[in-house]
């Protein structure tokens, strides 16, 4: 059976994306890979990440580093100490790496029973795959923005100043805002100090792995975790 694979944010972590694989015993002939975004960055091999998606057709979404990338690729944001996607930047394939990566979407519905997002939703969105659909990577987009840099959020919607330290009431994790709603299961990352979210209709795939965590994967059709530990940290924890 074709199964929908996600997995969270790898920013980097090659290795450990190729040792994910081959724990789920991952078929391309079959099996379908959902990155949920920051596919780089951080990490030692955003180049060789991209390449490995790309070279299995996966699917996924942008997330903040991805978009970072790609802004930078064009000149309309500088580098920041830390980035280290100066290889993509570099690499003889850099057009065909950007390219692709700029064709993923901010959101995806996939099959109608699971939905798939860098960071989370606004709670005043009904549909968000309309809210999101026209966003560009390289311009600024309120929407997208949100779609891949929440974690706190008020019932409206608002964004505090800062995450860390947790900001009080009337901010709560944005996902609070959704129980209880009939929405299909939401699978996101982008929160490595949360940690694996594992609830009803959530599922928080990024567990830290390039801070030296683990790379984590979830099989929809099998409502199955698996993760593999990351082979070191590879940069100080940060976002
Ligand atoms: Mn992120």
């Amino acid at each position: 059976m074709a199964r929908r694979i996600f997995v969270g944010d790898v920013q980097g972590c090659r290795v450990e994306l190729e040792r994910l694989l081959e724990a789920v015993r991952f078929d391309p002939a079959a099996d379908r890979l959902e990155p949920v975004g920051d596919l780089v960055n951080r990490g030692p091999d955003s180049a060789g990440t991209l390449r490995l998606a790309r070279s299995l057709d996966a699917g996924g979404v942008l997330g903040n580093h991805d978009v970072h990338l790609l802004r930078v690729s064009r000149g309309r944001r500088t580098l920041r100490s830390g980035d280290t996607f100066g290889d993509v930047l570099d690499a003889p394939d850099r057009d065909d790496l950007l390219r692709w990566l700029a064709d993923r979407p901010f959101f995806r519905d996939l099959g109608g029973d699971v939905w798939l997002v860098h960071a989370g939703l606004d709670p005043r969105w009904e549909r968000p795959a309309d809210v999101l659909a026209d966003c560009d990577p390289f311009a600024p987009c309120e929407a997208g923005e949100f779609a891949i840099r929440v974690r706190y959020c008020t019932a409206e919607g608002e964004r505090p100043k800062h995450d860390d330290p947790p900001p009080g009431a009337p901010f709560a994790p944005w996902f609070e805002h959704w129980r209880g709603r009939r929405v299909p299961t939401i699978v996101f990352g982008h929160w490595a100090l949360r940690g694996l979210v594992h609830e009803p209709g959530l599922r928080g795939l990024d567990t830290g792995c390039v801070w030296g965590g683990r790379l984590t994967a979830w099989i929809a059709e099998e409502d199955r975790l698996v993760h593999v530990p990351a082979e070191r940290a590879y940069a100080a924890f940060g976002d």
